[in-house]
């Protein structure tokens, strides 16, 4: 399993994490997503068929852009 953090400038309350959490969250593969209103982060584990590019392209179809990888 891998997991990373993503910065998401775009949250702003606690409809965008949730947003994120129940998007994300239904992406086959991905096992949790975890995201912070206060910090803009958000953690998420995952397996394949999931990988980061189609992670991140869809935090981008939901409006809620990652901003960069901060650690694998
Ligand atoms: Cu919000």
């Amino acid at each position: 399993m891998t997991t990373v953090t993503y910065t998401v400038p775009a949250i702003s309350c606690g409809h965008c994490t949730h947003t994120i959490e129940t998007e994300v969250g239904e992406l086959q593969g991905v096992q949790s997503v975890t995201a912070d209103e206060a910090t803009k982060k958000v953690v998420i584990s995952f397996d394949d068929p999931a990988n980061e590019e189609s992670i991140k392209a869809l935090l981008a179809e939901i409006n809620y852009p990652a901003e960069g990888l901060i650690a694998l």
